[in-house]
């Protein structure tokens, strides 16, 4: 398989960057296609450990990193991460990286506004605070400034004046301080200088490599129930997360036809706020935030933890055209005298499988789980499935028939070797 796009199948935090790490070995060009740095990846390499919010994890490997269009790009973030990655023994130059020149760019007042929305409403989103939603609004909204525009001076102050124009009246609306031009204007060009030999029309390199026969490796940030459509919304990110995203936010529309491989966990974890049916608010839920070290990796925020949710599962594998699944995290179970699985949900007395788009009827829902015996032996490290105790096995094979879907791997330890790889 030629391509292959990973994408998280729940709410983020599944293990994407492992499983990206593990494919990158055979990719020849490894690509991110949404999101911006509000997405966070921790990889173990050689007994080192990386973190990486805007690069793609294959340039960890030595493989062709390329930022698509699909992404917000902070120029400050990316490159500081340059810069710190760089200090930690890996230059990363034009060679290594290539930047879409079509990507929108992601302003200082883009931040501002993200923390003047989320304290003006009334219930938070919990966002990252990293200006992502007002980025791609303004993308939508066609008053974004795009990457290619930092090469010309004269053209990027006539479309900061307009952009800020919109973002100062908005944040004088919301009681924030404004922004001034000039200074903006002038830490821009001093950047540009910087990030201008990045870029690239990088739809056509994609298509190139494709048309010769390389290997590409999507790399998607956040997941299927952050989708800025079809998540749990609004307490969503605000760009396309699914495998889908993988054609328009690259500009390689071949993707569509790539083997869209969804990450899961083998229980459910969420940060900020918003709906999530299988949560557990008590020992059991603490034990798998323990056991799971369920702390996000930038701010340390406990995550919310709860039951595999196999009826939202498979609404991702549906919705999203996922063909195979990646399990992550099967060893943080072991030990579990007992594990649920929510199959569907009771609205009002009746029983349904899809989760209802009605914000009223979300909140009237109530899970039916299945419960499963647990085993009590270790799986951490197992590297076949033989190697599983039976239990846990059975506990796969019914997750894979729930979801419909296969499951092609399974990750049971953070070296890079412990998986099982299953098709
Ligand atoms: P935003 O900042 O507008 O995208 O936030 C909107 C919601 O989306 C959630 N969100 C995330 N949840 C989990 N992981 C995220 N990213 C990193 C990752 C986090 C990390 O992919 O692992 O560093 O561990 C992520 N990004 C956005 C956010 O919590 C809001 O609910
Ligand atoms: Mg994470």
């Amino acid at each position: 398989m030629n391509k292959v796009i990973v994408t998280g199948a729940q709410w983020g935090d599944e293990g994407k960057g492992r499983i990206v790490d593990l494919l990158a070995e055979t990719a020849d060009c490894v690509v991110r296609f949404n999101g911006g740095h509000n997405a966070g990846h921790t990889l173990v390499v050689g007994g080192k450990t990386w973190k990486l919010a805007l690069l793609p994890c294959g340039l960890l490997r030595g493989k062709l990193g390329v930022i698509g269009n699909g992404v917000v790009v902070d120029p400050q973030a990316l490159l500081a991460e340059i810069d710190r990655i760089a200090a930690e023994g890996l230059a990363i130059g034009p060679e290594q990286l290539a930047v879409a020149d079509n990507a929108t760019l992601l302003l200082p007042s883009h931040i501002a506004l993200d923390a003047a929305q989320e304290a003006a409403r009334t219930q938070a989103i919990g966002t990252t605070g990293r200006g992502i939603g007002p980025a791609f609004e303004d993308r939508a909204g066609r008053r974004a400034i795009r990457l290619a525009d930092l090469a010309d001076p004269a053209v990027l102050r006539g479309r900061l004046e307009e952009t800020l124009r919109y973002h100062n009246a908005v944040l004088a609306a919301l009681g924030r301080p404004v922004f001034e031009l000039e200074p903006m204007l002038a830490a821009l060009l001093e950047q540009a200088r910087r990030i201008l030999p990045y870029l690239r029309p990088a739809w056509k390199l994609l298509n190139e490599a494709d048309e010769a026969g390389r290997r590409i490796l999507f790399e998607g940030a956040q997941a299927m129930l952050l989708d800025v459509e079809h998540g749990t919304y609004p307490f969503v990110t605000s760009s396309g997360t699914g495998p889908a995203q993988a054609a328009s936010g690259s500009g390689l529309g071949s993707a569509a036809r790539g083997h869209a491989l969804g990450v899961c966990k083998a229980y459910a974890t969420r940060v900020g706020g918003g709906p999530f049916p299988t949560e557990l608010d008590d020992a059991v839920g603490d034990g798998l935030r323990e056991r799971g070290g369920e702390y996000g990796t930038n701010t340390g925020r406990p995550r919310r933890c709860g039951w595999l949710d196999a009826a939202l599962l498979r609404q991702s594998v549906r919705v999203g055209g996922i063909a195979s699944l990646a399990l992550t995290k099967l060893d943080v179970l072991d030990g579990m005298d007992e594990l649920k699985i929510c199959t569907g949900y009771r609205l009002d007395g009746v029983l349904r499988d899809d989760y209802p788009a009605g914000l009223a009827e979300r909140g009237r829902i109530e899970p039916v789980y299945e419960t499963l015996p647990g085993w009590q032996e270790s799986t951490r490290g197992a590297r076949s499935l033989d190697a599983l105790p039976e239990l846990a096995r059975a506990y796969v094979r019914r997750i894979a028939e729930l979801v419909g879907a296969p499951v092609s791997l399974i990750s049971t330890g953070a070296e890079r070797e412990d998986v099982i790889r299953l098709a």
